[in-house]
């Protein structure tokens, strides 16, 4: 047998991180596929452009959004729901990348949900100073149905509550190439991102870019 220091070295930077029972870190999970899955959104984002939608309350989210999939999430003055169609041009959302789907459900495997297909995709784009409020993903039918997320370019803080929004969040860190699974007692949770600090990535520049894949049909 032949002992490779690389390959122990490669396997040692990526381990698990439990939070809480339901949500676990898988550190660097993605990090092999960040070039592929920044492709992948990219090409999403000609066909349904980023854009900083309207809360029901009136405010512009700081975070710009896209979706691909079955169903977009989507925001106005009427409320948040997921829609079939891209509101700003009336077409069907683009196609879920299969690799993309296939990383997240790998992912969720590895945190012990063996049968999550997710059939949509919401991307975050946060540049420096955006943030995103405590709240809770209630809007997907399925609730059994874990949430795989997957962060790309500048860290950010993520905020991880409880199931009351009075809770004290923790704060945890996040960077290029975490995966994040979210389900079984910590799928209902507040959380929230803390405004992103000024820097460069060499991939994604001066913004963070968050992936959440969702089960919504
Ligand atoms: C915990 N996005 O899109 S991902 C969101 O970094 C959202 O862009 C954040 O919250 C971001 O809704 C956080 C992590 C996340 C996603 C869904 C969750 C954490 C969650 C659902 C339940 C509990
Ligand atoms: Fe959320």
């Amino acid at each position: 047998m032949t002992f490779n220091l690389f390959e122990e070295e490669e396997s040692r930077r990526l381990w698990h991180e439990p939070i809480c029972p339901g949500a676990v870190v898988l550190r660097q999970f993605a990090l092999a596929d960040d070039a592929l899955m920044l492709t992948a959104i990219k090409k999403v984002v000609t066909q349904a452009p980023f854009r900083h939608m309207i809360t029901p309350g009136g405010l512009t989210m700081s975070a710009a959004m896209s979706s691909c999939g079955t169903h977009g999430w989507v925001t106005d003055r009427r409320g948040y729901r997921y829609a079939g169609t891209d509101p700003e041009s009336g077409l069907p959302w683009p196609a879920l990348p299969a690799a993309l789907q296939q990383l997240a459900a790998s992912a969720a495997s590895s945190a012990g949900y063996p049968d999550f297909v997710p059939d949509a995709c919401l991307i975050n784009r946060y540049a420096v100073g955006a943030r995103m409020s405590l709240h809770q993903d209630k809007d997907e039918p399925d609730l059994d149905a874990p949430i795989v997320s997957v962060s790309l370019g500048l860290p950010a803080t993520f905020q991880f509550g409880g199931l009351r929004r009075e809770m004290k969040p923790l704060r945890i860190p996040l960077t290029h190439g975490d995966v994040v699974v979210w389900g079984g007692p910590a799928r209902l949770f507040f959380h929230g991102v803390s405004p992103i600090k000024h820097g460069i990535h060499p991939l994604t520049g001066e913004y963070r870019i968050n992936l959440t894949f969702r089960k919504v049909t």
